[in-house]
């Protein structure tokens, strides 16, 4: 009996190793990849952090699971009722009681601890190099450069149309301030490659809304953004872009941006800044993570494709 029981969970042992190598082969991704568990890549130094804490929970997580697994599987395989006799009753263990108590306590306990340092890593704020307010409205979005004048003394600024995906043009490598605020109901600021969303609130200092936070994007690229807060009929559509150019190529943007176009006698718009830059598909004049969507109901309704 015993030799049989032997032979059974070594073979069993063999066979969930070998569905777990190929589950994971069959995945065919990364090891950087597998330990994301699904998150994207971050693109800041405050995503990163974040990615950590995921990374070592669901490791954590994991662990508790097998053990759990374990104990839980073992006594349904090998510990099969055998008699009508009672089996010896164990209940009121003292000891056994203290363990169990103790443990998910400290494992609460640790989780909270680098919970809390993470949180404390992300929402830290120091000076930053560039301040942007981000102001969401039903149902688009508009990004303010309050430190920057256009020649008629308005803040420059981006504002989305149902026909244009507006662009967040911020620096690469220098600290970035979000002011966040909505002008209607909420809505939520979401950019899945910084591993951050937040809500958006009108009237933030009236409502005591922490709305600021700041990140530095470590690299140069186009990254899409999203509303994350079901805010009404075109939720799905209040999609916008960060662009985030080399610094200096960011200070000439801002720059164009305070003067007047001499094609159009207004200020520049975040397009044809860009187009005057002229820096390859970072200086796309469009969007190009994502599309502006047809907001004719009716239209989708006859047609019946659902774009
Ligand atoms: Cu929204």
């Amino acid at each position: 009996m015993s030799f049989g029981v032997r032979t059974r969970s070594a073979r069993l042992a063999k066979v969930s190793g070998l569905v777990g190598l190929v589950g994971f082969a069959a995945t065919g991704c990364s090891v950087d990849e597998f330990l994301r568990f699904g998150w994207p890549q971050g693109v800041t130094p405050q995503a990163e952090r974040m990615r950590e804490l995921w990374t070592w929970s669901v490791l954590a997580a994991l662990a508790v699971g097998l053990l759990m697994w374990v104990l839980i599987l073992w006594p349904v395989l090998f510990h099969r009722k055998r008699s009508e006799e009672l089996p010896k009753q164990t209940q009121y263990n003292i000891p056994l009681e203290l363990v169990y108590t103790t443990v998910p306590f400290v494992i609460i306990a640790v989780l909270f601890f680098f919970t809390v340092i993470t949180q404390n890593f992300v929402q830290n704020q120091k000076e930053p190099d560039l301040a942007v307010e981000v102001v969401s409205f039903q149902w688009n979005w508009e990004f303010r450069y309050p430190d920057s004048q256009t020649p008629d003394g308005e803040p420059v600024s981006t504002v989305g149309t149902s026909t244009e995906i507006p662009l967040l043009v911020v620096p690469a490598q220098r600290l970035v301030e979000y002011r966040l605020t909505s002008t209607d109901v909420l809505h939520s600021f979401f950019v899945p490659e910084f591993l951050f969303k937040r809500d958006t609130f009108p009237h933030p200092q009236q409502n005591n809304s922490d709305n600021v936070f700041q990140n530095v994007i470590d690299r140069e690229g186009a990254f899409v953004g999203r509303c994350a807060e079901l805010c009404g009929t075109y939720h799905a559509q209040m999609n916008f872009e960060v662009r985030a150019l080399p610094p200096d190529q960011f200070d000439q943007y801002l720059e164009l941006r305070t003067q007047t176009n001499p094609a159009t006698s207004q200020p520049y718009t975040a397009s044809e800044a860009l187009v005057e830059l002229d820096c390859g598909e970072l200086c796309a004049p469009e969007a190009f993570t994502t599309r502006p969507f047809d907001t004719d109901r009716q239209n989708r309704s006859v047609t019946g494709n659902g774009n």
